[in-house]
């Protein structure tokens, strides 16, 4: 389950300001000497690791980074005011490459991490600094350093925020097909699915999320029937769950069956996924007479929380996604 996002973009650090030729005129002091100031230092560009990023999307709207240029010394000795940073956000797992050179500049691994990408150009020397006993009154002053451009491919392997389980045929594909870009094949039989698939689900108030529909498990599946649960390990990096069930299939007299069965199988591969936060979502609203399996499930379940919703008419997909983007949101701790 590969899945790579990529963004190209440059950067440019700032230049540093030019160093101030610039002679104290006072009254009563005559020949005051030198007092040009230091240019201010340009501004770097850096990368920093955000945990409200969750992919590379953003950077296909802003693609150029310029810090600020240091200002130019001024006289009293001012030194010019530093260029501000120009600071690109990214989530942690980004790989960063000079495009120019296939090196790998960097790896941000965990949140909150900075790198300095391109450093700012220091600022010149102001004419105070060059007095010496035999030029007590030297009429220059230093440039300041240029900033660097720097061409950038940015690499981030997606990771899931949100895996899709439930039995075979509940609908999992259609549901990413209809929520993200991705294309996975959609069948009226069972174990369509044979590999997970990623998609990214984009709203228009919200960061993407990454989505993964994993193949459907059954009873069993902890000791290998069906496809088992060989693709469990991919739920056990996701964030949380959404649990689709097929409401045509519940029967009024055990409702909860799909529902412990998929939960069953995945708590006996491993215990701690039985503690990821899971949205229930009962899917085919669209066939006659589901909505007494929905309420059958409500009363069994006594939870309010669960959500209905018709992959294949795209009912309830909006309040879906909100709620999605809200419990993406909680994990956060925003
Ligand atoms: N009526 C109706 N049919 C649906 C809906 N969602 C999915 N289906 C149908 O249900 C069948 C199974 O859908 P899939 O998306 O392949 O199910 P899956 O859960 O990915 O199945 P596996 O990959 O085999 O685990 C297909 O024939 C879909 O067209 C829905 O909302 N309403
Ligand atoms: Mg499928």
């Amino acid at each position: 389950m590969k899945f790579i996002d990529e963004a190209l973009v440059t950067v440019q650090s700032g230049d540093g300001g030019k160093g101030c030729v610039s002679f104290r005129r006072e009254k009563y002091v005559p020949r005051g000497g030198p007092d040009g100031g230091d240019g201010g230092k340009g501004g770097n560009v850096v990368i920093k690791t955000s945990p409200r990023k969750r992919t590379l999307y953003h950077l296909r709207f802003k693609r150029h980074f310029r810090a600020k240029n240091g200002a130019s010394g001024l006289g009293k000795r001012k030194t010019g005011r530093n260029g501000a940073d120009a600071t690109i956000e990214v989530p942690a797992g980004t790989l960063v490459f000079d495009t120019d050179t296939d090196h790998l500049i960097c790896d941000l691994v965990t949140a909150h991490e900075t790198y300095i990408i391109a450093r700012g150009g220091r600022g010149g020397q102001g004419n105070a600094r060059f007095k010496t006993s035999t030029n007590r009154a030297p009429r220059f002053a230093q440039p300041g350093a240029s900033g660097e451009i720097l061409n950038l491919k940015l690499e981030l392997k997606l990771l899931a925020d949100i895996g899709i389980i439930g039995l075979p045929n509940a609908g999992k594909s259609t549901l990413l097909s209809k929520i993200s870009a991705a294309s996975p094949k959609i069948a009226d039989y069972p174990f369509t699915t044979l590999t997970p698939n990623l998609g990214v689900v984009h709203t228009e108030w919200a960061e993407p999320f990454v989505v993964a529909d994993i193949p459907g498990l059954i009873e069993g599946a902890h000791q290998g029937a069906g496809l088992g649960t060989h693709f469990l390990k991919h739920i056990e990096r996701t964030r949380m769950l959404l649990h689709l069930i097929d409401a045509s299939t519940v029967d009024p007299h055990n409702p909860l069956s799909a529902f412990q069965t998929v939960n069953s199988e995945l708590c006996q591969h491993n215990r701690a996924l039985n503690t990821k936060p899971q949205l229930i979502v009962l899917n085919k609203l669209d066939i006659i007479d589901t909505q007494k399996a929905v309420d059958a499930v409500r009363t069994a379940l006594d939870r309010d929380d669960i959500m209905t919703i018709s992959a294949a008419t795209g009912q309830g997909l909006d309040q879906l996604k909100s709620k999605l983007v809200n419990m993406l949101d909680a994990e956060n701790g925003d």
